[in-house]
């Protein structure tokens, strides 16, 4: 089995490149060109005969084309995109061009040069909004009501799987993915901000070798004894938001078993609990012994968007009950491994150095 994975060099795309070649499958990696070495995620699989990286860019349909026309694939996969949904405010044309016109390359594409193809799109629970249902969650049926340029341009997408599907017959189909983190996700989400700035006090008070006994001063600053030796305070933004974060190796298994299935349909992908971005705050914290956080985090708003998605809990009944698939790893399990991760490899792997 061939498989192309559009996003490779992405967080989701790391763990899909492992799991397919795990099962063995041949994984053709498409990165774009930059000026930077961007596989810091894949560098473990670079050596490995069954993967590969070809160079490209969901937005050029030539160059989308040309790589399904001579790859002739069994499944390809859509993870990429312009993800990060504050952005999507500032780069509203970018994002559409990625998120939107990119999964119609590829589903075009596929049409005209490799039908038999099965085709995965990563949608997003993002697309729902403002929009629960009656009983508190948000599921396949749930009416769309996007909140920002990310989730507009994911819904675009969303509905034209749908129609590849239903007129022309193809195996397209989308996963409904609530938020899911991890050791590699991109630094300017919260979750990854939240525990990569945790590990980085605890590393400093550490280097100080000082118990936690700091002072913090107006100037939004922490010293530890001495004015000199100070650690600049975490910065964020709507700390009452509410997600349903999992953990993306789980839900890469997801995808994964929707393209093994007789009918392409599209499923929720959750763990069917909502936390505040307060509770990972608190659980990151605990993770280092500290009780008493308020102090050390500032609500700046510089980091609240134009337009928020307050609620996000998914019912993922359906996806349990026909593709077997259910959320492996806790939340506090999943907090724990991305703050032990950030303690001990604070250097490695950087996609970004600045917290943003
Ligand atoms: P990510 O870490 O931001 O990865 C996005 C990938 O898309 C990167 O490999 C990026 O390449 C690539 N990309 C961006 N623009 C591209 C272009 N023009 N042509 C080709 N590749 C391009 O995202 P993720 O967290 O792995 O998420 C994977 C997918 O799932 C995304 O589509 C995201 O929108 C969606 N999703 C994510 C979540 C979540 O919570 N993680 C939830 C629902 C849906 P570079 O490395 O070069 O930037
Ligand atoms: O971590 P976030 O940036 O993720 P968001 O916006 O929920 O989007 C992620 O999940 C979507 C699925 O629901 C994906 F489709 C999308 O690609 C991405 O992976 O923000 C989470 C929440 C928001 O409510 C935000 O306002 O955290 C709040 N937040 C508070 N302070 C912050 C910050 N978000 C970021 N990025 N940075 C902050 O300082």
């Amino acid at each position: 089995m061939k498989a192309i994975i559009f996003g490779v060099t992405g967080q989701d795309g790391s763990y899909l490149s492992e799991l397919l070649l795990e099962k063995g499958y041949k994984v053709v990696g498409v990165n774009r060109r930059a000026s930077t070495n961007n596989t810091c995620r894949l560098e473990h699989l670079l050596d490995n005969k069954d993967f590969s990286l070809i160079e490209g860019d969901v937005t050029d349909f030539i160059n989308v084309s040309s790589i399904i026309n001579d790859q002739q694939p069994d499944e390809v996969y859509n993870l990429a995109a312009q993800s990060h949904v504050a952005t999507s405010f500032n780069e509203p044309v970018h994002t559409w061009r990625v998120d939107a016109e990119g999964p119609l390359n590829i589903l075009e594409s596929v049409r005209r040069y490799s039908f038999n193809a099965k085709f995965y799109q990563a949608s997003t629970s993002e697309m729902f909004g403002k929009s629960v249902d009656q009983d508190g969650y948000q599921r396949e049926t749930t009416q769309f009501e996007p909140q920002s340029p990310y989730a507009i341009a994911k819904l675009a997408a969303h509905h034209k799987v749908r129609i590849y599907r239903e007129a022309y017959g193809m195996y397209a189909c989308s996963g409904i993915l609530f938020n899911h983190e991890s050791e590699r996700r991109g630094e300017k989400f919260v979750s990854r901000k939240i525990t990569k700035w945790v590990a980085e006090f605890k590393n400093w008070l550490n280097d100080e070798n000082k118990p936690f006994d700091a002072q913090i001063d107006q100037d939004n600053i922490i010293s530890v004894m001495h004015p000199d030796r100070t650690f600049p305070k975490l910065r964020l933004g709507n700390l009452d938001a509410a997600r349903d974060w999992g953990y993306a190796p789980d839900y890469v298994k997801a995808m994964w078993v929707m393209l093994q299935q007789e009918q392409a349909e599209d499923y929720v992908i959750a763990t069917g609990t909502s936390r505040t971005v307060r509770d990972f705050i608190r659980i990151a914290f605990d993770f280092i012994g500290i009780k008493e956080w308020e102090n050390l985090v500032v609500v700046d708003p510089e980091f609240y968007r134009p337009a928020e998605v307050e609620f996000l809990h998914g019912d993922y009944n359906k996806a349990k009950a026909e593709i077997g698939w259910s959320p492996e790893t806790s939340f506090n399990e999943m907090v724990k491994r991305m703050v032990e991760h950030d303690i001990n490899n604070s250097k490695k792997c950087q996609q970004n150095t600045t917290l943003t």
